[in-house]
C-alpha cells in the first residue's frame, strides 16, 4: 500500500513528464501509446485516483457514472476539454483540469503557416520540387497565388489563441475583425485594432479569411453550417485548428468543390482520424491543406503541458484548488 495517488495516463507522454510522474505518484504509464478502448478507460477510471486523458479519449457521462469512488481528478493533457463531460464529472465530485496557455503561441504560429500556405500555394510548389519531373524553370504567370497583405481576417473566438493569431496577423498587414459571445476588453481591442461583430453572419459575408479559434461546445457544434458557409465570399479561405465539429464538413466540401469559396486549411476534422476522400481530392488540387492535428505539436509545448499536468495533480493533493481547474460552460 502506498499513500501516493494512483495516476493512470492514457497515452505516451514526454519522457521528462513520465519520469517525474513516476517519482511523485503511483503512476501507470502507457508505454505502447495504444489508444485505450472504452473498457480499458472504464477499468482505468475504476482503479485510479487521477486519470490523465488526452483529446483522443472520450470521457463521457456514462463512463463517469461508472468511475470508482476514488477517482477525484481528471487532469487532461490538452487545452480543449470537449473530450470530457465536465458537468457529469462535477456532479460526481470529480475535479477537471487542462493545460492552457503553454500551447497558445505554438498553435498561433501554425495557424499563420496554414493561413499563408493555401493562398500562396506552398504545398503545390514544394510538390513540384519533390516530383520526378522536377522544376521547368520560372515563368511570369506560373504558380500565382493570392495576396494576403491588406486582406480582412475574421477571427471566430477571440480568446488566448485568437488574440495570439490577431497579433501575428497584424504584422502581416491583415485587418482584424472578430466575433465572440461578447467584445473583448477595450484595451485588447485597441491593441489589436480589432473590429467586433456581434453578428457572425454579417462578419462572414465580409471577410477574406476566417480563422476558427473558439472551443468546441454544444453551442459551437456546426457553428459554421451550410447556411453560413453560403454567406462567405467567393475568394474566401477558411482556417481551422480548433475542432473539426465546429464546421459542417459536408457543406464546406460542397463549397470548395463548386468554387463557392477559394480554399481551406484544416488541422482538425469532424471524424478524425478519418478524413473524407472528397477532401483528399480537393487537397490534390491545392484547394485544401490538411494537417493531422499538429497545431500545438512542439517538443517545448508538450513538455510544458506535462509540467502543467503535474502541477495540477500536486496542487490538488496538497489540498488546494489546482491552477487550471475547468468549470462547466454556462452556454
Ligand atoms: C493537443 C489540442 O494535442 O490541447 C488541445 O486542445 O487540441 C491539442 O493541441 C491535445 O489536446 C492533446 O490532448
Amino acid at each position: 500500500p502506498t499513500s501516493k495517488p494512483r495516476v493512470i495516463v492514457t497515452r505516451k507522454l514526454p519522457d521528462a513528464a513520465e519520469t517525474r510522474m513516476m517519482e511523485l505518484f503511483d503512476t501507470k504509464l502507457n508505454i505502447d501509446d495504444t489508444k485505450m478502448n472504452r473498457e480499458q478507460l472504464a477499468q482505468a477510471m475504476a482503479e485510479a485516483d487521477v486519470l490523465v486523458p488526452t483529446v483522443t479519449d472520450a470521457i463521457d457521462a456514462d463512463l463517469i457514472s461508472k468511475a470508482g469512488e476514488r477517482l477525484k481528478l481528471i487532469a487532461n493533457f490538452g487545452n480543449g476539454t470537449d473530450n470530457i463531460d465536465i458537468k457529469a464529472a462535477m456532479d460526481r465530485g470529480i475535479t477537471v483540469t487542462n493545460t492552457p496557455k503553454v500551447l497558445t503561441e505554438d498553435t498561433a504560429d501554425m495557424i499563420m503557416a496554414m493561413m499563408l500556405a493555401v493562398p500562396r500555394r506552398l504545398v503545390e510548389g514544394a510538390r513540384v520540387m519533390m516530383s520526378d519531373e522536377g522544376w521547368e524553370g520560372w515563368a511570369p504567370s506560373w504558380m500565382l497565388g493570392n495576396r494576403i497583405y491588406g486582406k480582412r481576417l475574421g477571427i471566430i473566438g477571440m480568446g488566448r489563441i485568437g488574440s495570439a493569431v490577431a497579433r501575428r496577423a497584424r504584422a502581416f498587414g491583415l485587418a482584424i475583425h472578430y466575433h465572440n459571445p461578447k467584445p473583448v476588453h477595450p484595451e485588447l481591442e485597441e491593441e489589436l485594432e480589432a473590429t467586433y461583430w456581434d453578428s457572425l453572419d454579417q462578419m462572414l459575408a465580409r471577410m477574406d479569411i476566417i480563422s476558427i479559434n473558439c472551443p468546441y461546445t454544444p453551442a459551437t457544434f456546426h457553428l459554421l453550417h451550410e447556411r453560413r458557409i453560403k454567406l462567405l465570399q467567393r475568394g474566401a479561405y477558411v482556417v481551422n485548428a480548433a475542432r473539426g465539429e465546429i464546421i459542417q464538413e459536408a457543406a464546406l466540401i460542397d463549397a470548395l468543390e463548386t468554387g463557392a469559396i477559394a480554399g481551406a486549411a484544416l488541422d482538425v476534422f469532424e471524424h478524425e482520424p478519418a478524413v473524407s476522400p472528397r477532401f483528399r481530392a480537393l487537397a490534390e488540387k491545392g484547394k485544401v491543406l490538411m494537417l493531422p492535428h499538429m497545431g500545438s505539436a512542439t517538443v517545448e509545448g508538450r513538455n510544458e503541458m506535462g509540467d502543467k499536468v503535474i502541477i495540477n495533480i500536486r496542487t490538488f493533493f496538497d489540498g488546494h484548488r489546482p491552477p487550471d481547474r475547468v468549470l462547466p460552460r454556462r452556454d
